[in-house]
Order: C-alpha cells, then structure tokens, then sequence
C-alpha cells in the first residue's frame, strides 16, 4: 500500500485549490514538525523527572529544568515564528497574544494549547496538542492585533491536534472533513491512517468527570442519570481519562460524548473556548457530530478575552441532542428512556 504523508497530503489537497498560495499549507507542516519535536521530548518525560530533576530545579548541565507545557510552548512558538505564515500567537501558557515583530506580512494568527491534560504526564496517560488557525482582520504589513484572534469558531480555516499515546496521531480539518496521520518513528513522517473520519452518530459511551456530579446543571444530572438507568438493560459505559485530547479521540472515532459542564468550582466551565473547545467544535462538526455549549452551538460564541472558558458537550450527534433536550424535561430518571425513545429519536439507537 502506498504511503501518504502529511507533507504530501496536504500539497495533494493545494492542488484541488488553484487560488491557494501555499501559505495555509506550510503552516500546518511546520505544525506538523513543531508536534514531532514535542513528541520527542515528551517521550523523554520519566527521564527528565527521575534523572535530570522537576521543574525550577537545575540540572546537571546548570541548566534550568523546565516543565514539558513551558518547553512545548517554546516549541510551538519558535516553529511558528520561523514559518513566516503566522504574524501572532496566542497560547494556554501565555497571559496575553504574542505579535511576531518580524513576520508583519503574514497572513495567519495560530491559537494553541501546547500541551493540553499535563497533569497526566506523570502517570504516563497520554497529552495532546489542540490548535486553532484563524486568516488575520488586520492589515497585513502591521502588527497582529487581539482582534485577529478573537473571532467567532466559525471563522477558523485549520483546527486539528496531535495525540501523544500508545501512538503519536495527528488529526486536523480544513473545513474538506477531518484527517488523521499516524506518526512512523522509523521514517520520522505523520503518515496517513484514519482517511475522512466520521464520528457515528449514536454510541454508548460517555466521557465527564462524574466526581462533579452534585453541581452539574439538571439536563447534565438527567443525562447521567439515563445514562446509568439499567431498568431496559442498556450498557452505556462511563470512560473519562481527564485528558480532553484523549478523550475525545476515543469518542471521535468510536463515538460518544464529551461533557464538561459549568460546576460549582468552574462556573463558566472549565476548558477555553479558544485553546479547546473552538478546534474541537470544528474537528466535531466536520465529522458529522455536534458541539455546543448547552444552549448555543460553541462555533457561535463570541469571545471577548482569550482566556474565555465555556461549558461544552461534544461528539455524536444523537447525543449531544439528547443532552440538549433534557433542558426541557421535567420527568423523573425511571421515565427518561421513554422520553428519548419518543421525544428525541425517530429511531431509537438502543
Ligand atoms: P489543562 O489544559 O490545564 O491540561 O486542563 C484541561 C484538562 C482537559 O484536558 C481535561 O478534559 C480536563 O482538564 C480535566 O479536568 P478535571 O480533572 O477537572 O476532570
Ligand atoms: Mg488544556
């Protein structure tokens, strides 16, 4: 079988647009290798800790050790600066966007969480890359401004992530369907591997930090609650890895629901529309699922600071509609099968 790498897909997909100049298309792959660098590095992550030391401590070298999400920003940041396609950043590690003084004449503002489930470095459960491409407002031949990058989802050309597991994947979208490339360490190139994903539209699985339970909204509550009814014997399976890459991932490909609601602790939600929830909205929607944020479809929302949080639902279509539709029902657990087998589904999937 033929290999396609990512470099040469992308220049396959350039071709289908005789208006492209190439621009978008070098700075996905130079996404590409700023990911391949991370991964390098992060396959290192036990030796760093048990060897060299934790972060703010010094190494044998003299050097400071810094943590892996500082050193995948630098990383992204420089590779990004060096495209000459990419005139500002902004990033989960950064307070504010950073305007690169050099590449005025750019046309692409890049938004990234550069190493989005950290936390799970230390029990080796996997991390991800989430980014966000958005064509500048501005003048082109000025410095970026922050309203290039707070513009609505939906404006977005390229979102996708890398995942760094059992495997390393890159998966991303530029509004033609959603792509995956599987990254071969002997040949050092994201090779093609998942072809125009498409998320099934119904499934059984749900992903949500169920720990939050007593805070979450009521269409939330119901919707676990059906989820654990067993009265009809359905098997619905709780898998939540506190990874939002990873977890949705599995839920792309296999189907499923990603929820993290507003809680008590995170009254606006937890994850940032920016960083998180717009790239994965358009991966989702892409891929046939849906997104929203309980009450408006998340590509909608517009955002008024980077750092935004948002409540989100997102995978399966049928799903996240269900969830929705609990918003307006007022009936008790035990009656909520039927609800969804009448109300919701003309089709019921179970
Ligand atoms: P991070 O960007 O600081 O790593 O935090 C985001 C992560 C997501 O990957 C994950 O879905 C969520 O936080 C898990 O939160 P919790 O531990 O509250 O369930
Ligand atoms: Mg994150």
């Amino acid at each position: 079988m033929r290999v396609i790498t990512f470099d040469e897909f992308i220049a396959i997909n350039q071709e289908k647009h005789p208006e492209a100049t190439g621009e978008l298309s070098g700075l996905l792959r130079d996404i590409g290798l700023a990911s391949k660098i991370v991964n390098r590095d992060l396959s290192k992550a036990g030796l760093v800790d048990a060897i060299l030391g934790d972060a703010n401590e010094i190494n044998v070298q003299g050097e400071e050790v810094k943590k892996l999400d500082i050193i995948a920003n630098e990383v992204l940041k420089k590779c990004l600066q060096n495209s000459g396609q990419c005139c500002g950043i902004a990033s989960e590690e950064e307070e504010d966007f950073v305007a690169f003084k050099n590449r005025k004449k750019a046309k692409y503002v890049v938004l990234f969480d550069p190493l989005d489930g950290s936390s799970n470095i230390d029990v080796i459960a996997p991390v991800g890359t989430i980014f966000s491409v958005f064509e500048r407002v501005s003048k082109a031949g000025e410095l970026c401004t922050l309203e290039d990058f707070l513009q609505t989802g939906e404006k977005q050309v390229a979102a996708g992530y890398v995942i760094y597991g059992s495997s390393t994947m890159l998966v991303y979208t530029t509004g033609e369907g959603v792509n995956g490339f599987t990254l071969d360490p002997t040949i050092g190139e994201f090779c093609l591997s998942h072809p125009d994903i498409k998320t099934p539209a119904s499934a059984k699985t749900y992903s949500v930090n169920q720990g939050n339970y007593h805070s979450f909204p009521e269409n939330v509550k119901k919707f676990v609650d059906y989820c654990q009814d067993t009265t009809d014997k359905k098997a619905f399976s709780l898998r939540y890895i506190g990874s939002m890459v990873a977890d949705f991932h599995r839920n792309l490909l296999k189907g499923g629901i990603f929820m993290y609601p507003a809680t008590k602790d995170s009254p606006k939600g937890k994850l940032r529309l920016m960083y998180e929830c717009n790239p994965m909205a358009f991966l989702q929607e892409q891929a046939d699922g849906k997104a929203t944020n309980g009450t408006q479809r998340i590509l909608e929302i517009v955002p008024t600071k980077l750092h935004q949080r948002t409540a989100v639902y997102i995978g399966s279509k049928k799903f996240v509609e269900m969830l929705v539709g609990f918003n307006n029902v007022t009936i008790n657990p035990v009656e909520l099968f039927d609800f969804v087998k009448n109300k919701i589904f003309s089709n019921p999937i179970l």
